[in-house]
């Protein structure tokens, strides 16, 4: 599954150039049963399984043992999980600043409770949404922390832009052809007067981010411009707003 983030793009590239490295562990490899097991089912019972304690555990400190060999002397160890604190990109920003981190993957119902109080520093969710095992939101995870790291992005990407964000939703973006059937892109985009593109700019990210996603404005102050942009704009299109 991780080739994604090892084989392809900016990812790939940060690989190559040393910035980073990936290194995997599957649990079944530390099983000493014959059967192999690594998930058993539930005290209390339940439908579903639940991963046992020792195989991940002995994952988890080949992992530690093995980061601390390349220098990192404690790696944070993040779990991923529905039960999580949601991730944003703050929370991003300050993994990218760990010089080792071990994500710890979860399968079926999740991992016996006594593995994380033993184990793990920090337990993370992508959202309040359901997906099969922690694979994923952690090549999400990995991906955002490595745009991050020091030389990974080209110059054309910015990751000083990524991490701030900004606080508000990002505005439309148009390429050629300029008019496509019949539908033209935005004028001002085409006068070449720059104070005047960066004014539209703005008023459609308040505009966008009023309208999807209020919220962010809530814990954005916004100056007295950006204020200004916005009542005339909630007038013009939004009058009961
Ligand atoms: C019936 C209870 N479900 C928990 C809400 C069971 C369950 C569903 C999915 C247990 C584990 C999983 C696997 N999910 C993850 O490992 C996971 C996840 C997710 O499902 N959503 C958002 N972020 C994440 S991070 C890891």
């Amino acid at each position: 599954m991780f080739d994604n983030v090892s084989k392809f793009g900016i990812t790939s590239r940060a690989f190559n150039n040393n910035i980073c490295s990936l290194k995997k562990y599957n649990p079944r490899d530390f099983v000493s049963d014959p059967y192999r097991r690594i998930d058993d089912t539930p005290f209390g019972g339940d439908p579903g399984m639940v991963m046992k304690i020792e195989p991940l555990e002995l994952a988890l400190n080949k992992a530690t043992t093995e980061q601390q060999e390349l220098g990192s002397n404690k790696p944070l160890k993040v779990y991923l999980s529905p039960q999580g604190k949601k991730v944003n990109q703050q929370m991003i920003n300050d993994l990218s600043k760990h010089d080792g981190i071990i994500f710890v993957c979860g399968r079926y119902e999740g991992v016996d409770e006594r593995f994380i109080e033993r184990n793990i520093d920090l337990e993370i969710s992508l959202g309040d949404f359901v997906v099969s095992g922690g694979e994923i939101p952690a090549m999400m995870v990995i991906d955002a922390i490595i745009r991050q790291l020091d030389g990974a992005l080209g110059h054309e990407d910015s990751a000083v832009a990524d991490s701030f964000m900004n606080g508000l939703l990002d505005y439309p973006h148009y390429t050629k052809p300029r008019v496509y059937e019949g539908v033209e892109v935005p004028e001002v985009l085409l006068s070449g007067d720059h104070k005047q593109i960066e004014k539209w700019r703005l008023k459609m990210s308040l505009w966008r981010t009023y309208q999807r996603r209020p919220e962010l404005l809530e814990e954005r102050d916004l100056n007295k411009i950006e204020y200004g942009l916005l009542a005339e704009l909630v007038n013009q299109l939004d009058p009961k707003g």
